[in-house]
C-alpha cells in the first residue's frame, strides 16, 4: 500500500534538483541514526532489584541428608538434643559453611540438663541494619535420624547457603542463616536465641523464614499465613511452578518462628506435613495418598531418607533460594516503577516487525491490570505502523493498527494494557511494524510503568 503521491512529488523534485534522480528512496527518520546494537543504557533500565535464584541441586541436597543419616547411624540411631549425633551434626553443618566463607557462630544453652547448641551463620555484606533471616532445627527426636523431621529443612537452608557463596551474592540486605538445637523439646534453641538478642538486634531483623519438615513422603504444600508479603513470595513461587498450595493452619507456635513472630518480627515459611490426613481434595491437587498421613514415619524410626519426597523437597529448597534471593534484594521495588530502553531501533520500511526490550525483575505477582506502556517512535508517516507489546510468555497486546490515511509524523503516546494475566518479571517487548511503502522511522524510547 503507498500513500497518496503528494510526499512522494515532493521527494521527487528534491532529489531531481540534488541531481540524485534514482528511484524514490524512503527518507531516513528525520535525524534516525541507523539501527544500533542494543543499547547497554536498556538493560540499565531494569529495576536494580532481585535477581533470579538459582536451582537447588536436588543431588546437593540429599547428600546433607546421607550425612545426617550416618551421623545418626554412628551415634545410636538419632541426632536428638543432648546426645552426641546432635552435636556431629552441628560439627557438619558448621564445617561446610566455615568452608564456603561465612561467619559462624555456635551458641550454646542448657536444656533438661543437657548442652543445646545452636549454629548461626552470618554471610558477610548486606545492611547490618536489615538483617534476613532463614533456619531450621537441626535436632530429631530421640527415636529416630529425623530426616524429614528435620533434615530437609536443614539440609535445604543449608544448601540455599552454599549457592549464596556460589554465586557471591551481595544483596542489599545482610544474610543469616540458623540451625536450632533442642526444637523437639518445645523450640528452646531458637526462644533462647531470640531470647538473648538484645532489642536492638531484635530490631534489625526484617524477617525470619522457617522450614521444619519440607520433604514429606505424602507431601502438601502448605504456605505459613503470616506476614503477607513473605507468603506472598511462596505463593508466587509456587504459582510459578503452577502447583497450588494451602495456607498452614496449625503453624502457629509449633515450630521455630514462633519465638520471632512473640517479638514482632515478620516470619514465613514452608510446610509439607505431619501426622495429618492428606484428605481426597488434597491428593486430588497434589497426587499421593488420601487418608494417609502426609509423614507415617513423623516422630518415628522410619524417619530415615527414604521417607522423602524427592520431588517436594527438591520444590521447597528452590522455594527457600527464591524467597533468600527476592527478600534479601531489600525493599520491592515501589509502585509506579517504570522499565525503559533508550535503545534506538531502525525499523525497516515496508518490511519485517523488529523489537526493543526491557528486564523486569524484582516484582512479585502478575503485572497490573492498567500497565502503562509509553512510546517515542519517530516516523515520518504514522499511518503505516502496527505496534504491539509482547508479554514474556508471547502473549500480543495490541497497541496500534495501520491506518493509511494517517499521514502525521511520529507515534509518541501512553497506552494503558490489562496485562493482569501475565507475570510481571521477564522480558517484555515492543514490536514494530512499517506495513506500507515509503516513509520509515525508528523506536527513540519506550517504557513500561507498573
Ligand atoms: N513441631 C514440628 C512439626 C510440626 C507440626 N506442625 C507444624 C506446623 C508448621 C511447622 C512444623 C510443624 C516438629 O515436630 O518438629
Ligand atoms: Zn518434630
Ligand atoms: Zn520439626
Ligand atoms: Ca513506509
Amino acid at each position: 500500500m503507498s500513500h497518496s503521491a503528494h510526499r512522494r512529488t515532493a521527494a521527487a523534485a528534491a532529489l531531481a534538483l540534488a541531481g540524485l534522480l534514482t528511484a524514490a528512496v524512503p527518507a531516513t527518520a528525520a535525524g534516525g541514526p541507523p539501527a544500533s546494537a542494543p543499547d547497554s543504557r536498556a538493560s540499565a533500565a531494569t529495576s536494580p532489584a532481585a535477581l533470579a535464584a538459582p536451582d537447588i541441586p536436588l543431588a546437593n541436597v540429599k547428600a546433607h541428608l546421607s550425612e545426617l543419616q550416618s551421623i545418626a547411624g554412628a551415634n545410636g540411631g538419632n541426632r536428638a538434643h543432648g546426645r552426641p549425633g546432635y552435636k556431629a551434626s552441628i560439627d557438619y553443618v558448621k564445617a561446610k559453611l566455615d568452608a564456603a566463607g561465612f561467619t559462624t557462630t555456635v551458641q550454646q544453652f542448657t536444656s533438661s540438663g543437657a548442652t543445646g547448641y545452636n549454629l548461626i551463620a552470618d554471610w558477610p555484606g548486606g545492611d547490618p541494619n536489615q538483617v534476613l533471616m532463614a533456619g531450621a532445627h537441626l535436632d530429631s527426636v530421640s527415636s529416630g535420624p529425623g530426616m524429614n523431621d528435620n533434615g530437609s529443612g536443614s539440609a535445604g537452608v543449608l544448601e540455599t547457603a552454599l549457592a549464596v557463596s556460589r554465586a557471591q551474592l551481595q544483596p542489599e540486605k545482610h544474610l543469616r542463616f540458623a540451625w536450632w538445637g533442642a526444637e523437639e523439646l518445645g523450640l528452646v534453641g531458637s526462644r533462647y536465641y531470640v531470647n538473648n538478642l538484645p532489642s536492638a538486634e531484635r530490631s534489625k531483623v526484617s524477617g525470619y523464614l522457617n522450614f521444619d519438615m519440607i520433604g514429606s513422603p505424602n507431601p502438601g504444600y502448605f504456605v505459613y499465613d503470616d506476614d503477607p508479603a513473605i507468603e506472598q513470595t511462596f505463593k508466587d513461587f509456587y504459582a510459578g511452578l503452577g502447583v497450588p498450595t494451602e495456607i498452614e493452619t496449625e503453624g502457629d507456635g509449633r515450630s521455630d518462628h514462633a519465638s520471632f513472630k512473640n517479638v514482632g518480627i515478620a516470619v514465613g515459611g514452608l510446610f509439607t506435613g505431619a501426622s495429618r490426613t492428606k484428605s481426597s481434595a488434597q491428593a486430588q491437587k497434589w497426587g499421593g495418598t488420601a487418608g494417609q498421613a502426609f509423614d507415617r514415619c513423623y516422630h518415628s524410626s522410619c524417619d530415615t531418607t527414604s521417607n522423602i519426597n524427592d520431588t517436594a523437597l527438591d520444590r521447597n529448597s528452590d522455594a527457600i533460594a527464591h524467597a533468600v534471593w527476592t527478600l534479601s534484594a531489600g525493599s520491592t521495588v515501589p509502585p509506579g516503577d517504570v522499565y525503559e530502553a533508550t535503545a534506538d531501533v531502525a525499523i525497516p520500511d515496508n518490511g519485517a516487525a523488529v523489537t526493543s526490550s526491557v528486564t523486569v525483575s524484582g516484582r512479585t505477582g502478575n503485572a497490573p491490570a492498567t500497565l502503562k506502556v509509553g512510546v517515542d517512535i519517530k516516523h515520518t508517516w504514522r499511518g503505516d505502523l502496527v505496534i504491539d507489546l509482547l508479554a514474556p510468555d508471547g502473549t500480543a497486546y495490541r497497541l496500534k493498527n495501520s491506518s493509511g490515511s494517517d499521514s502525521a509524523d511520529n507515534v509518541i503516546a501512553t497506552y494503558t494494557v490489562n496485562a493482569s494475566s501475565e507475570v510481571a518479571n521477564g522480558t517484555w517487548n515492543l514490536r514494530v511494524q512499517d506495513v506500507a511503502r515509503y516513509d520509515t522511522g525508528y523506536i527513540d524510547s519506550w517504557q513500561l510503568t507498573f
